[in-house]
C-alpha cells in the first residue's frame, strides 16, 4: 500500500529548535506518522515551554538545552541520544535565527552570528549525526531553507548568504553521502506565521496592515500567509520511504512565490 510508504514507525526523528513554529509543527506531524520525537532548543525555558506543548498534543517528546553552534554540545547530544534511542533515523536542521538590518549598518560581529545559527549549526549537527546514520544504513537530513535560498530583499545579507549557503550545503551532503542511503534535502518555506516573522504582520497605528504584509499578499498566488501546517505533508514526505530517490532537493512551499512576478499595478 503507498500510503505505508508515508509512515515514520520505529523512526527517531530529532528536529532542532522545535519548541515552538515550524520545527513544532514538523515535529508534530512526525508524531501523526509514528516517529519517535526529539527536540532541543536554546534555553531551559524554550525547552520547557516545547514540553508542555507536546505533552498538551499528547506527544511524548525528548528535549534538552543544546545550542547547535556549539560542537562539543551537540557531539554530547547526539550521544546521549544514541544510547537512549538507538540513534536519529531523521534529522531536521530547523532552529535558525534572522536579523534585518541594512548591510552597512550591520556588524561583522551580527553578521557571523546569523551564518553561525543558520549555515555553520546544519553543518555541525548534520557532521555529528551522519556516521551514526552510515552504521544504520539509511538516514534522511532535511535543511530548513528559505526564499532566501533563492532571492535577496533590503536588510536581510547575511540570513539569504547563510540560507543561500544552506541549500549548497543540502545538495553537497546528497554528493557526499548519497551512496550510503543518506537522502539530505531542504524544504524552502515561503512567509510563515510564526514569530520570527510578526514584525512583518504587525498592525500599523492607525489599525491597517503592515506595508510588508500587504506586500507579501501580493507576491503570493495563493494570496495568504502560509500556516506551519502547511509544512507538514512536505516535511512527512522527504523525512519517509516515499523520498528515497529524492536526494538533493529544495522542495519550495511557498504558495507560488517563487514562480510568480507579480500582480501587474492596475
Ligand atoms: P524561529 O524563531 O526561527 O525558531 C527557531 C527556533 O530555533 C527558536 O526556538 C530559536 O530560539 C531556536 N534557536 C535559535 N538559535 C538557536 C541555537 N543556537 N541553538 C538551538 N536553538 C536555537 O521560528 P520559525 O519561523 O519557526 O523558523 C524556523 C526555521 O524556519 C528557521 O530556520 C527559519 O529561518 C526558517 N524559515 C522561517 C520562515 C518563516 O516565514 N517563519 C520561512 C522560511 C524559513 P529563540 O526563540 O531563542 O530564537
Ligand atoms: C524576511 C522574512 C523571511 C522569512 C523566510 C522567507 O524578513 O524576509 O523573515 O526571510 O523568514 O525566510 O522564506
Amino acid at each position: 500500500m503507498i500510503l505505508e510508504h508515508f509512515s515514520l514507525k520505529g523512526k527517531v526523528a530529532w528536529v532542532t529548535g522545535a519548541s515552538y513554529g515550524i520545527g513544532f509543527a514538523i515535529a508534530t506531524a512526525f508524531h501523526e506518522a509514528g516517529a519517535t520525537i526529539v527536540f532541543n532548543d536554546i534555553n531551559q525555558e524554550l525547552v520547557d515551554k516545547g514540553l508542555a506543548s507536546y505533552k498538551e498534543k499528547g506527544i511524548d517528546a525528548y528535549g534538552e538545552v543544546c545550542d547547535v553552534t556549539d560542537e562539543a554540545a551537540v557531539s554530547n547530544y547526539v550521544q546521549k541520544l544514541e544510547e537512549k534511542f538507538g540513534g536519529i533515523d531523521i534529522l531536521v536542521n530547523n532552529a535558525g535565527i534572522i536579523r534585518r538590518i541594512p548591510m552597512c549598518e550591520m556588524s561583522a560581529e551580527e553578521f557571523r552570528k546569523v551564518i553561525d545559527v543558520d549555515l555553520n549549526a546544519p553543518f555541525i549537527v548534520s557532521k555529528a549525526v551522519i556516521p551514526g546514520m552510515i552504521k544504520k544504513g539509511h538516514g534522511k537530513i532535511i535543511n530548513i531553507c528559505s526564499m532566501m535560498s533563492e532571492l535577496g530583499r533590503e536588510t536581510v545579507s547575511a540570513y539569504a548568504a547563510a540560507k543561500g549557503g544552506l541549500k549548497m550545503l543540502t545538495r553537497n551532503i546528497c554528493s557526499e553521502y548519497g551512496e550510503y542511503n543518506i537522502q539530505c534535502n531542504g524544504i524552502g518555506p515561503g512567509y510563515i506565521a510564526t514569530p520570527q516573522t510578526a514584525p512583518l504582520r504587525e498592525r500599523q497605528p492607525d489599525g491597517s496592515r503592515h506595508p510588508f504584509d500587504q506586500f507579501i499578499v501580493s507576491k503570493t498566488p495563493a494570496a495568504r500567509w502560509g500556516d506551519t501546517a502547511d509544512l507538514m505533508g512536505p516535511a512527512v514526505f522527504l523525512a519517509s520511504d516515499a523520498s528515497n530517490f529524492v536526494n538533493g532537493h529544495v522542495l519550495y512551499v511557498d504558495g507560488g512565490i517563487l514562480a510568480y512576478i507579480g500582480k501587474q499595478p492596475k
